[in-house]
């Protein structure tokens, strides 16, 4: 099923080759989505219906659904799934709630005091994906943090389902996150659209969440013409597993499988201590994988990964570190140890009993992560991402009596006159 390496006989180049899965970023790609954000531009409604119809096969009557709608959508949803949704809710809230902590005021010198304070971003633009699989929970994962920054304007994107209609689901979310107003529209439309504002979307200042290439590749668009802020440039969805002796062969293959069926695209990594663990785990991807209704997926995105055998677990964490997966799971009794060597990951599963799947929907954490190695510089989606940081100071006399002399000399340095003199000024005298 996977096909196996050994660590040892891997040259540098060769590891670097393996942790090289970088975005699509191929110019038949780019095109096309530049043409749909200048009809955007050009065209705003008008053009949305059109792509609506070219690409999701339906013409909407409205681009949004609002509150009657969204509430007897939402009515649609079963006992069973809203309990869950509404613990997977509490759970993340409770989580992410810990993340507004404030900072303590600083006197640097006498009389001289300077802080910082968040404010969330105003106007922020959430994509929730459609495609093969709708994600409700991607839509908790963005919307509470949105809620707890404190947001003021949160406008939803989703693609119509075949029927043309928003998923039950998500307007289910949107009711519980209190968000009055969904807007049917995806793929890369949908970005322009928020980026740019159309006479029905409003414009804002930060865009959010997951989407296939042209998603993906919109948003860097967007970014780099129009400024718009935006999460992180999220490439296909991965995992890397760490498994040693001590873990459950049929448990990490089901991990990989979790991942594999995402997209054709995704990668599910195994990192094992002997052959004889990846050589059990091969064998219950096969018997798992005949199971799964995602089956076709799920073989594909396993063709496209590998497993490696490494000499011990302190070699496996050196490649997953240099791999920067965006979700790594610790497949052994002795994660413990292993914690402080991990350096690049976006979300750390740990011990047999602690899936990825906890973390894609309810133990709290946010599913919104670094891919495609951006784990080595980027975090996952949090409160921090929702809000900005102003920094404050106040200066008294006293205070400017005591800094003052410094600044001026530092003004001089740089030959700035005006800027020694405004502080000459409140000593006394220029
Ligand atoms: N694993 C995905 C999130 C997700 N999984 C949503 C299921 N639904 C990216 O972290
Ligand atoms: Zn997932």
């Amino acid at each position: 099923m996977l096909k196996a390496y050994s660590y040892a006989k891997l040259s540098a180049l060769e590891i670097a080759g393996l942790c090289e899965r970088n975005i699509d970023v191929s110019n038949k790609i780019s095109k096309t989505v530049e043409e749909i954000i200048d009809r955007v531009k050009d065209a705003g409604d008008h053009a949305l219906s059109d792509f609506a119809e070219k690409f999701d096969g339906v013409i909407p009557e409205r681009l949004f659904v609002e509150k009657e709608e969204l509430g007897k959508l939402a009515a649609q949803v079963n006992e069973k799934a809203r309990k869950a949704l509404q613990v997977a809710y509490a759970n993340i809230y409770k989580f992410h709630q810990t993340q507004l902590a404030r900072e303590e005021k600083i006197e640097t010198t006498g009389g001289v005091s300077c802080w910082r304070e968040y404010r969330a971003i105003q106007k922020v633009g959430l994509y929730i994906p459609g495609g093969t699989a709708v994600l409700p929970s991607t839509l908790l994962m963005l919307g509470i943090p949105a809620k707890i920054a404190g947001c003021r304007d949160i406008v939803v994107c989703c693609p119509p389902g075949k029927d043309g209609k928003l998923s039950p689901y998500i307007a289910y979310v949107a009711k519980i996150l209190g968000i009055e107003k969904v807007y049917i529209v995806g793929g890369a439309q949908a970005i322009a659209a928020m980026a740019l504002g159309t006479e029905t979307i409003p414009k804002v200042s930060k865009l959010f969440g997951p989407g296939n290439q042209y998603v993906t590749r919109a948003k860097m668009i967007v970014h780099s013409r129009y400024g718009v802020a935006i999460d992180m440039p999220a490439g296909p969805s991965e995992v890397l597993v760490i498994a040693d002796e001590s873990c459950r062969p049929d448990f990490v293959a089901a991990d990989l499988l979790a991942q594999a069926e995402h997209s054709p695209d995704s990668q599910a990594i195994l990192v094992a201590t002997s052959a004889g663990i990846i050589e059990k785990v091969n064998k219950s991807l096969s018997d798992q994988l005949a199971e799964l209704p995602r089956m076709e997926i799920a073989g594909k995105a396993l063709s496209n990964s590998y497993a490696i055998e490494t000499a011990n677990l302190n070699e496996a964490v050196t490649f997953a570190n240099h791999y920067a997966s965006e979700h790594l799971i610790l497949a052994s009794e002795q994660y413990e140890s292993l914690i402080p060597q991990i350096r690049n990951a976006g979300s750390v599963f740990l011990g047999n009993f602690a899936p990825e799947a906890a973390g894609d929907y309810a133990s709290g954490t946010n599913h919104t992560l670094p891919t495609s190695g951006f784990a080595r510089a980027y975090s996952g989606v949090s409160v921090d991402a929702f809000v900005k940081k102003v920094t404050f100071q106040h200066i008294t006399e006293e205070g400017i009596a005591n800094l003052g002399p410094i600044i001026e000399t530092l003004a001089e340095i740089e030959g700035l006159e005006a800027h020694r003199r405004s502080v000459a000024i409140r000593r006394g005298g220029i």
